[in-house]
């Protein structure tokens, strides 16, 4: 909402404390020029011409992908490097056992050595930028300085960008601080730092994603969960889906899920056509701001305004909207190429690759033609199930909070928490397999708390207690879940098909909401019986059914027993009520 008074002027002078930032970051790095980003679509379209004719972007076939370009990044920096990642808060213990923590001033000295100098034959480029809707009280802004044009063109596509943020942030005289430079890459001269008592963020040596998109993990994740406790909201890893019933009623559900565990492909769900009358609508496929409403109930912004998700596994049977979504305007990482230059990624199921993510020739002896973490970058708006009130400021309100997991066994299809207290406890269980979208092991079994572990800010013993206090304000709080899509039978076959029919296990959840349907109860919560599943038309055995909706009391044991080992970490900092709760469950296992 740019007013006369600033609409002409040139953003260097819009906000003092922006320029006075800009100006000491310039003599820290010593770029050869600065540019500030306005934000508009010449300006997309200049800087991704500027990249294609340096060759750092390649465009793609033009009939079949209009507008798509391909990036390939350093082969070795194509993921979030969590062993890299700090908090660096004053004391070691507000950051708590699940960050690594720096002492802030050392980690700044680091930080100074390693930004001295680094920008001095490049650009660099201010960009400001708002997470959520431009003009919602929900919303948060931010300032990211970068030498990386790849890093601005998919900051304009992930956030709203440009002199619009500035004037709210010259408004509010507040922003986080991004500083982000790509370095030298050299993995052993990268550090992703976090400083949220400055709300501030220094990011050197990637390029890469949720290293590099400042506004993404670093902000929207990190910075905002610390703001988020301090200003009685939450920030936290959820999509955020609207369901339509054949009524015509819409309910809205955030669902927690760890990295690449099918949040895009949730957020995005077709139903399948055994279940006709349902429509679906995305508001968010990564974050939500979730803040107490005047109601009593919680509403829900997706600070993003693009995706950035895993490309392999995409086709029309598993995401017809994202596959849909990314055959025009869309930014590829790292995947691989077919003989007529279009994008090509395993899980597609047509066409063949001949070059690889590395631009190699393909050999399936060196391995996958697209990295498993490879990447679209595209706007929301491309996608052909975009919520009419994704842009709402004051958000959608919340009927229910789904957390959830990849895992193998214990956790079954579905079960309801208790209540709210009871729902926090179940959030802090969650434990997923370990997939490609960090640097490490992929397939072992972690804690993964709310989703958080890689994301949150602070010591999740304080932030239990955040989760506590928040629902204990409100007066009518989402329902509480666990899901998980991922139960293998003892021959390693999933025993879910998963994709749109999970839309029956979440229509279970809008009728519990409605009080429409039954449950059991078992000890760790309430599960429905199939018969409260719609299985009309599911291609599913009765037998795979009870056993998707078992509860196994030894494994169960088991799995408490480690939870609360796990919990031991958090000492003094674990919220009592939460203990409570892991008794009760505890007795209710004996
Ligand atoms: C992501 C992640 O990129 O969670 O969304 O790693
Ligand atoms: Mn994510």
């Amino acid at each position: 909402m740019a007013t006369a008074a600033y609409t002409m002027s040139p953003l260097p002078q819009l906000s003092r404390a922006v320029t006075d930032w800009v100006n000491s970051v310039r003599e820290l790095t010593q770029p050869r020029a600065i540019r500030w980003c306005e934000g508009t679509e010449a300006e997309a379209r200049e800087l991704t011409a500027q990249l294609l004719g340096s060759g750092e972007l390649t465009a793609l076939n033009e009939q079949y992908f209009p507008g798509c370009q391909l990036y390939r990044s350093a082969p070795n920096d194509v993921a979030r490097v969590e062993h890299l990642t700090y908090i660096c808060t004053r004391s070691q213990e507000d950051a708590g056992p699940n960050n690594h923590w720096m002492d802030p001033r050392e980690a700044h000295a680091r930080m100074r050595e390693l930004f001295r100098g680094c920008m001095r034959e490049r650009t660099l480029y201010v960009i400001p930028y708002c997470m959520g809707p431009i003009d919602s009280p929900l919303s948060r802004c931010g300032v990211e300085i970068t030498d990386s044009p790849y890093v601005v063109i998919n900051m304009m596509i992930m956030t709203r960008a440009g002199r619009a943020a500035l004037e709210r942030i010259a408004r509010e005289g507040r922003f986080v601080r991004g500083l982000h430079s790509t370095g030298e890459l050299d993995p052993e001269r990268r550090f992703i730092m976090h400083f949220p008592e400055e709300l501030s963020i220094e990011s050197f040596g990637s390029g890469y994603g949720g290293n590099a998109l400042l506004g993404k993990k670093c902000h929207a994740l990190r910075i905002a969960s610390w703001q988020a406790r301090s200003e009685g909201w939450l920030a936290e890893h959820m999509l955020i889906v609207g369901l339509q019933n054949p009524k015509g009623e819409t309910h809205y559900v955030a669902c927690a899920f760890p990295s690449a565990c099918g949040k895009t492909n949730l957020a995005m769900l077709i139903p399948p056509a055994s279940l006709p009358g349902w429509r679906v609508f995305t508001v968010g496929d990564d974050i939500a701001w979730l803040h107490p409403g005047a109601d009593g109930r919680l509403w829900a912004i997706n600070p993003e305004a693009g995706y950035f998700g895993v490309v392999p596994g995409t086709n029309p049977e598993t995401n017809r909207n994202a596959y849909e979504m990314i055959r025009r305007d869309t930014l590829f990482t790292n995947v691989g190429l077919t003989a007529d230059n279009q994008p090509w990624w395993e899980g597609l199921k047509t066409g063949a690759p001949v070059v690889d993510w590395q631009g190699r020739p393909y050999d399936p002896a060196r391995g996958p033609a697209a990295h498993p973490n490879s990447r679209f970058t595209v706007s929301a708006k491309r996608n052909p199930s975009y919520s009419p009130h994704a842009e709402d400021a004051r958000g959608v309100p919340i009927s229910a909070l789904v957390f959830g997991g990849r895992r193998r066994e214990v956790a079954p299809l579905v079960y309801e928490a208790r209540d709210w207290q009871h729902g926090v406890l179940v959030g802090a269980s969650v434990a997923s397999e370990t997939t490609a979208a960090a640097v490490g092991q992929v397939g072992v079994t972690r804690r993964d708390p709310m989703a958080m572990q890689p994301f949150c800010g602070y010591n999740f013993g304080d932030y239990w207690q955040h989760w506590l206090n928040v629902g204990a304000g409100l007066a009518r709080p989402p329902r509480i879940y666990h899901v998980n899509w991922f139960r293998r039978d003892a021959q390693g076959r999933f025993l879910w098909p998963g994709f749109g029919e999970n839309l029956r296990v979440l229509s279970w959840m809008i009728d519990r909401c409605n009080g429409k349907v039954g449950a059991s109860e078992a000890a760790i919560g309430r599960l429905p019986r199939v018969e409260d599943l719609d299985t009309r038309g599911l291609d599913v055995t009765q037998e795979a059914l009870a056993a998707l909706l078992a509860v196994d009391p030894t494994l169960w044991r088991k799995e408490v027993a480690e939870f609360r080992e796990y919990l031991g970490k958090y000492g003094n900092r674990l919220p009592p009520a939460l203990l409570q709760e892991l008794q009760t469950t505890e007795a209710r296992l004996h």
